[in-house]
């Protein structure tokens, strides 16, 4: 009864704020907004709204996550084919390009790692040499994969090896994503001359292969594509993750840099995106004047999405756990607030090299998953499988659930440390 009543009103509200007559409208809205309606309307409302419900319909592209294009959930399926030595720290693959699909199969290109040990991690960098890792992308080169289902993976091997010194990436080739341009394909990668860490940051060229085939043989060509910006700029030692989508019949490649680092006044890391367009693959690339273009986020996982492009946030960033859209490639707004979003997700983007105008979205890749045992003394990176709904073409009402329940000992897993347990009894006792 209730409900049918304040339906009425609201929806005789409604009715009347888009009447003709303004001062009969001025006195029934007095009258009537004095609540929202309990049907959630699906078009904004004419009535003083705050600034929490006018974001609400203005900033998305649904009024609730149901109906929000760039909302889902994330499922995930461990892989088939990959063998990681009993997850003792020796074999590594991670940061997985795009999923292509091209001959009846699906590639995809990634970091393979395989070293005497696990690495000593970037704090220990010192204590690395020619066969020990410093960090996990650390002695790597670039293997490709197969599959027929997108389940089950066949481990092709190396697609592109360390060059010989002195060429740039002689140390590891690592994080690398693919681009198909005028029937060529292209690898760019992270190009390390010496181990990650060794002088301070992970700081390394991009460099980039191409092939007449996705089975190869690739040739390196040996150059620095995307260069660090001046000194003193945002990324002058590092351009990570770089992620090209065919746009405007050029190529639009985003990627990361880490900076703001201030190891005295006890500062991490921040880490943002890049826009560098090019119109041939090789460069020159011309960075965006607006850089950085996303402020949040770590690795880049994008895809061509009605007119724009969406962009995943995860990890870091005021605006992390976010998926964002830019109508016009440059201007990211958040989309969505989401949750377990996939770590350096290579999704399978129909169409990332069309130079679509209506982009159709995407709905599973392949992401990485880091020390799947919790231990750093074996680290290593494993490749996962993850499944979503931004698709335009798939409409799947479980993906679009907002409502996750973690397993307690998950969150117990995020316990206190001992400081913070003085700091909190400190706090107790000196309550009198
Ligand atoms: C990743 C990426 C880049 C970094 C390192 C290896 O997840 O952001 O590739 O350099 O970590």
């Amino acid at each position: 009864m209730n409900k049918i009543f304040y339906a009425f009103i609201g929806l005789s509200f409604m009715l009347t704020s888009c009447g003709q007559d303004t001062s009969k409208k001025t006195v029934q809205t007095k009258e009537a907004t004095t609540f929202f309606p309990f049907d959630l309307p699906e078009e904004k409302p004419n009535m003083p709204l705050s600034a929490a419900m006018n974001r609400n319909y203005d900033a998305y592209m649904g009024v609730r996550p149901e109906t929000n294009e760039l909302f889902t959930q994330f499922k995930y399926t461990k892989l088939k084919g990959f063998d990681y030595n009993n997850g003792d720290g020796t074999i590594s693959r991670r940061d997985p390009s795009k999923v292509i699909f091209e001959n009846g199969k699906y590639y995809i290109w990634y970091t393979h790692r395989e070293t005497p040990t696990a690495p000593v991690g970037i704090p220990r960098v010192e204590e690395s040499n020619d066969t020990i890792p410093s960090a996990d992308w650390d002695l790597s080169d670039i293997f490709y994969a197969t599959s027929k289902d997108g389940f089950t993976w066949e481990e092709q091997g190396v697609a592109v090896p360390r060059p010989a010194k002195p060429n740039i990436g002689h140390r590891s080739v690592t994080t690398t994503d693919i681009l198909k341009f005028k029937g060529k394909y292209y690898l760019y990668y992270q190009a390390f001359s010496e181990a990650p860490g060794k002088s301070g940051g992970d700081n390394c060229p991009v460099a980039v292969s191409s092939s007449d085939s996705p089975n190869g043989p690739w040739t390196p060509h040996h150059k620095d594509v995307i260069p660090n910006g001046p000194a003193g700029s945002w990324d002058q030692f590092s351009i990570h993750d770089p992620y090209p989508i065919v746009h405007n019949g050029k190529i639009y490649l985003y990627y990361k840099s880490d900076f703001g680092k201030n190891k005295k006044e006890g500062k991490g890391n921040v880490r943002m995106h890049g826009l560098a367009i090019a119109e041939n693959p090789l460069g020159p690339f011309k960075k965006h004047e607006l850089n950085p273009i996303m402020n949040s986020g770590h690795e880049t996982t994008l895809f061509p999405f009605k007119e724009g492009v969406a962009a995943f946030a995860i990890r870091d960033g005021n605006e992390s756990n976010t998926i964002q859209y830019a109508k016009d490639w440059v201007n990211f707004e958040v989309a969505a607030s989401v949750d377990l979003m996939p770590d350096a997700g290579g999704p399978f983007v129909k169409d990332a090299f069309t130079d679509t105008k209506y982009g159709q979205g995407i709905t599973w890749g392949i992401s990485h998953f880091a020390r799947p045992h919790g231990d750093w003394k074996r680290n290593h990176v494993v490749l996962v499988r993850f499944d979503c709904d931004l698709s335009l073409e798939v409409n799947d009402p479980a993906m679009k659930k907002h409502h996750n329940t973690p397993k307690f000992e998950y969150l117990l897993s995020h316990g206190l440390n001992g400081k913070q347990r003085e700091r909190i009894s400190a706090e107790t006792k000196s309550l009198k």
